[in-house]
């Protein structure tokens, strides 16, 4: 490659980075800390450097651990480790954290999506009203307001729970999917929140394994919110055990991984690999040009050292069927053709490894 071209190249991609080519997803996390306590302010440690922060509880802790959850129409991960949410007993301490995110006011549509398995089928018991949430959406400055509640209780028959929404705790009831889904099983999950300017008019949104390889669907669950104040602003994710003393209304042993909060659906790709931390190598402004692609795409991308990478093209089934690049490559901006050969049209992930690090991006292919 020319060096006018490389330079180029490297102007393009910093470019690209600059200027917030990914500025529609607020954070992705796939857990890529040590194990260990993921949020815990008071001696037992932060894996996450503070990217996590404890809000509540203690004794039982939400904790980092060693494995990935995947789906097969999630991009490709199998970065760092997961977390994991300990089934306790009824009235038990138990930790919550949060991670914050740019704040976001009226306007938006909040979507976070993750994996999420139950591992142990004691939990709130199929009567249960609310059962007990693991994670809701709060604002910048209170840890009490919580919209887009996800919560899960047993189901009909052992083995089995449903999965709950309720937009705030203003709503009185929580709306339960017809459906039931089995423990020790990895489930995608999106819930939206639909943030509008005006009192009583926001609305939550829960898919469970939806196709994000298309326009957003029709959701499993959709709730209008009751809360007669609207929130200030939302600016944090939360994970949550939670019990009450006295009942079985108790979350359940749960994992949970590849977490991406964004503010448009076609952004629900389950990008991988995006920088949990500051003192790690990144890969900066990975891109597709021209996508959708036709017979060919240039896959551009920058190294900020060397580094031995792997550049593959999957489907959305998660299989392999391309690999570009393999090997040592140097520091500076890269670019691999992909010549789509006789891949069918549709929805593909290329995804760029260096060392421990995955990056993922979608790529349409329309012939
Ligand atoms: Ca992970
Ligand atoms: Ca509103």
């Amino acid at each position: 490659m020319r060096k006018s071209w490389s330079v180029l190249l490297l102007i393009l991609a910093m470019a690209g980075f600059a200027s917030g080519a990914h500025a529609s997803i607020l954070f992705t996390e796939n857990f890529d800390y040590d194990a260990g306590v993921l949020g815990d302010s008071s001696g037992q440690g932060n894996v996450s450097g503070g990217v996590w922060v404890h809000f509540s509880g203690g004794g039982l802790l939400i904790e980092c651990v060693d494995g990935n959850l995947t789906y097969p129409t999630y991009a490709p991960s199998n970065v760092g480790r997961m977390v994991r949410i300990v089934r306790h007993t009824p009235g038990a301490t138990a930790e919550d954290v949060y991670r914050q995110f740019t704040t976001q006011t009226p306007g938006v549509t909040l979507y976070t999506t993750f994996l999420f398995r139950v591992t142990h089928d004691s939990m709130s018991p199929d009567t249960s009203t609310h059962g007990q949430y693991f994670t809701m959406l709060m604002p910048s400055s209170s840890t009490t307001s919580h919209f887009g509640r996800i919560t899960t209780k047993m189901g009909s028959t052992a083995g089995k729970f449903k999965f709950g929404l309720r937009a705030t705790t203003s709503n009185s009831s929580t709306l339960w999917t017809s459906g039931e889904y089995d423990v020790n099983t990895t489930y995608l999950v999106v819930m939206a929140y639909e943030y509008i300017a005006g009192n009583t008019n926001d609305v939550a949104y829960l898919w469970i394994n939806p196709s994000l390889a298309g326009p957003q669907p029709a959701p499993d669950l959709s709730q209008i919110s009751a809360l007669t104040t609207d929130p200030p602003d939302v600016a944090r994710l939360a994970i949550r055990q939670g019990s009450s003393s006295g009942s079985s209304l108790v979350t359940p042993a749960a994992d949970i991984d590849g977490i991406q909060v964004a503010t448009s659906w076609t952004d629900l790709t389950g990008i991988t690999g995006q920088p949990d931390r500051n003192d790690l190598p990144v890969v900066l402004a990975l891109k597709a040009s021209p996508n959708p692609a036709g017979r060919s795409s240039h896959i551009s991308f920058s190294l900020p050292t060397a580094s031995a990478v792997e550049l593959s093209i999957f489907n959305i089934a998660g299989q392999k069927v391309a690999t570009l690049a393999q090997g040592p490559m140097t520091a500076g901006a890269h670019a691999v053709e992909w010549k789509t050969g006789n891949v069918p049209n549709g929805v593909y992930f290329y995804q760029l490894q260096t060392g421990s690090r995955s990056v993922s991006q979608k790529i349409v292919v329309v012939k």
